[in-house]
């Protein structure tokens, strides 16, 4: 199976950025954690993204917080998918980061999810991989049916 890269602009953002960690290995999709930043290691940033594909992985997962230029960035400099988690925090609480996340110019996408939404960038990592991996399909449908399962035992308590 490809590899996914969870990059994340500085090591204040891993509490949150933890949270797709841990989602992709409950998956059992391999994974690397890095801390990368657009700003301050641009060229190392750069050369991560120009050899992802080469170096087995499928999938790009950036969070980055306030002027989050490193999904973007990373977006420019390959071709893989590209999911952009913008970091609550700073002045503006996250909206800074989810509009530069978000905005991206026409050609090179960004799959931006919520506000510090690390675990929905993992699942949706994993549905891109599970497009050429059935058994990694069959493991979010199960996902899916254990969460209506909890959800009707919610509903059934609620009406006890
Ligand atoms: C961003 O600035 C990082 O991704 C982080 O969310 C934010 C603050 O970084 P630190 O100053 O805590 O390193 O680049």
């Amino acid at each position: 199976m490809k590899k996914v890269a969870v990059i994340m602009g500085s090591d204040s953002d891993w509490p949150v950025v933890k949270g797709a960690c841990e989602q992709l290995g409950s998956f059992g999709i391999p994974y690397e954690a890095h801390i990368l930043s657009a700003h301050r290691t641009p060229d190392k940033a750069a050369a991560f993204a120009k050899s992802a594909r080469a170096d087995g992985f499928g999938v790009l997962i950036c969070a980055a917080g306030m002027a989050a230029h490193l999904a973007g960035a990373f977006a420019g400099n390959s071709t893989l998918p590209v999911i952009g988690i913008p970091m609550k925090g700073g002045a503006m609480d996250g909206l800074d980061a989810l509009l530069a996340t978000v905005q991206m110019p026409s050609g090179i996408p960004v799959a931006t999810v919520a506000i510090n939404g690390a675990k929905n960038a993992a699942f949706l990592a994993a549905q891109i991989l599970s497009v050429s991996d059935d058994a990694l399909a069959a493991r979010l449908d199960e996902h899916r049916v254990k969460m209506a399962a909890q959800i009707a035992e919610k509903e059934a308590k609620l009406q006890a």
